[in-house]
């Protein structure tokens, strides 16, 4: 469901319930209560970072932005956007023109620092993760760090990140005590307190959904948590941070195990010769029991990563984490193959790919198997590909000199007698009956149950998800 549009001057923070009650929109730098606000640093302004910074200058705020790059700075400075998020462009053209959020790429003295960069893996193949980019940071706010302030970490990170953010701290400015490591009052406040925001929600979801907080001390932890309190909704809870770090990394780790689970009995239907969707619906009946949806695999930037920080940290103990992550990758090298068979079982046909996203109904196409499986079929099959994706104005690079083109939805149901469906986008899933009956038809997603079983070999794949 599309979020409410907030609109960029709205309060946000007026119905804050019993877990968040002390934040109120203020005027600029100041409180209802007539308190200092805190001035914020965001170091990181992508996805997660630039909803972040323009969430909590909507709340009043000062937010100064920090970036690597000159061109997302200026763009910022604009009052535009670098990237797609409903509703965001209006809440940061507001929050600029209101002088609450402004950018550079140098780091400014603040009172509160919110480390919200990218924590890839490194480039050796082994799914190790590469917490460079945080440590970074660290070493940039150590700069300007000052007694009293307060460091938190929001990147998906591996356990014991916060901790290393902590002693390059310490390494860096041997002036300030340091949590964790003096028998007095520490100088400053280090927590680690993940996002888990969905994207296409990203606005609603960093309000209301909850929050873990870790703290390095609880000290820590209670001094995070009275940030959050200013403009997050839901509870709040405080932890440690290892804990915390885990936390995250759990949640996407448990939704790879189960999109696994759903992606094997894909791919045990599809040996068996079931509809695996008639099961999973069937046994989504049980009040206990809740399949997920199988796919063409598990692209973005995090279900399909984070689970490997886990096995990293522990990989003599992660053997179902571990496979969950093969069934998932694996799930897209099926699709390919079943693909591949059904455009050569029909040789005269155009086939049109129906999505690349790697999910529904965003313009993402970060690590997408859609992607992937469409840009195989077009290197094999040329001109006979078409590609059709409302939310790219052009195809990847990876397409050029394939020979497939991009094409709108009507086109492809008037030209294509094969239809590949790789993601679930609203605009796919509204298409009639009528429209795509006499279609030979590859649903990957399961978006048309009452599609009719044509043709021996499209009623297997049909079947097989
Ligand atoms: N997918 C399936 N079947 C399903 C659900 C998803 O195949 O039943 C696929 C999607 O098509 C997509 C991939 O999984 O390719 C990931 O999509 P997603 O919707 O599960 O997750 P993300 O990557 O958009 O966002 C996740 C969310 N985490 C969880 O739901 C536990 C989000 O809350 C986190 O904030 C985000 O990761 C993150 O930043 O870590």
């Amino acid at each position: 469901m599309r979020p409410p549009a907030i609109e960029a001057n709205q309060s946000v923070t007026a119905s804050f319930t019993l877990s968040c009650q002390s934040g109120l929109e203020g005027q600029q730098g100041t409180g209802m209560r007539g308190e200092n606000l805190p001035r914020v640093s965001v170091i990181g302004l992508g996805y997660i970072g630039l909803p972040t910074a323009a969430v909590i200058a909507r709340s009043g705020m000062q937010v100064h932005g920090v970036d690597v790059s000159q061109a997302v700075v200026d763009t910022i400075n604009r009052g535009e956007i670098h990237i797609e998020e409903v509703d965001l462009d209006g809440l940061v053209q507001g929050v600029v023109q209101r002088g609450l959020l402004r950018a550079s790429t140098e780091i400014e003295p603040a009172d509160v620092f919110v480390i919200a960069v990218p924590t890839p893996f490194h480039k050796d193949g082994q799914h190790t993760p590469d917490v460079s980019q945080v440590l970074a940071a660290a070493g940039s706010i150590a700069k300007v760090l000052k007694a009293g302030d307060t460091i938190i970490l929001e990147s998906t990170s591996p356990v014991g990140t916060t901790e290393q953010v902590r002693d390059a701290l310490a390494a860096a400015r041997p002036d300030l005590a340091l949590p964790g490591m003096t028998h007095g009052t520490p100088d400053v406040a280090i927590a680690y307190c993940p996002e888990r925001v969905l994207p296409g929600r990203i606005l609603e979801e960093l309000i209301n959904n909850d929050r873990s907080i870790g703290g390095i001390t609880p000290r820590c932890a209670r001094k995070a948590l009275a940030f959050y309190k200013r403009f997050v909704r839901g509870t709040c809870v405080t932890t440690d941070a290892r804990s915390a770090e885990m936390t995250k990394l759990v949640e996407n780790a448990y939704r790879d195990v189960n999109i696994a689970f759903a992606n094997e009995l894909s791919m045990v239907a599809d040996a068996m010769g079931l509809d695996v969707w008639e099961v999973i619906r069937l046994a989504n009946r049980h009040p206990r029991v809740n399949i997920l949806s199988p796919g063409p695999g598990v692209g973005g930037h995090c279900i399909a990563v984070d689970p490997w920080f886990i096995v990293n940290g522990a990989p003599e103990q992660t053997p179902l984490i571990r496979t969950a992550r093969g069934v998932n990758d694996g799930k897209i090298h099926h699709v390919i193959a079943r693909a591949v068979a059904l455009v050569e079982a029909n040789p005269q046909a155009q086939v049109a790919c129906l999505g690349l996203a790697f999910k529904a109904n965003i313009d993402d196409f970060r690590e997408s198997p859609a992607r992937l499986v469409a840009a195989t079929l077009a290197r094999r099959f040329g001109k006979r590909i078409r590609i059709v994706e409302p939310y790219a104005a052009g195809l990847p690079r990876e397409f050029e000199g394939t020979g497939a083109s991009q094409i709108d939805i009507d086109t492809a149901l008037e030209d294509c007698g094969v239809l590949i469906v790789l993601v679930d986008h609203d605009v796919f899933k509204s298409v009639p009956l009528a429209e795509r009956a006499g279609k030979i038809v590859y649903d990957t997603r399961g978006i048309w149950p009452d599609q009719p079983l044509p043709v021996d070999e499209a009623v297997e794949l049909r079947r097989a998800g």
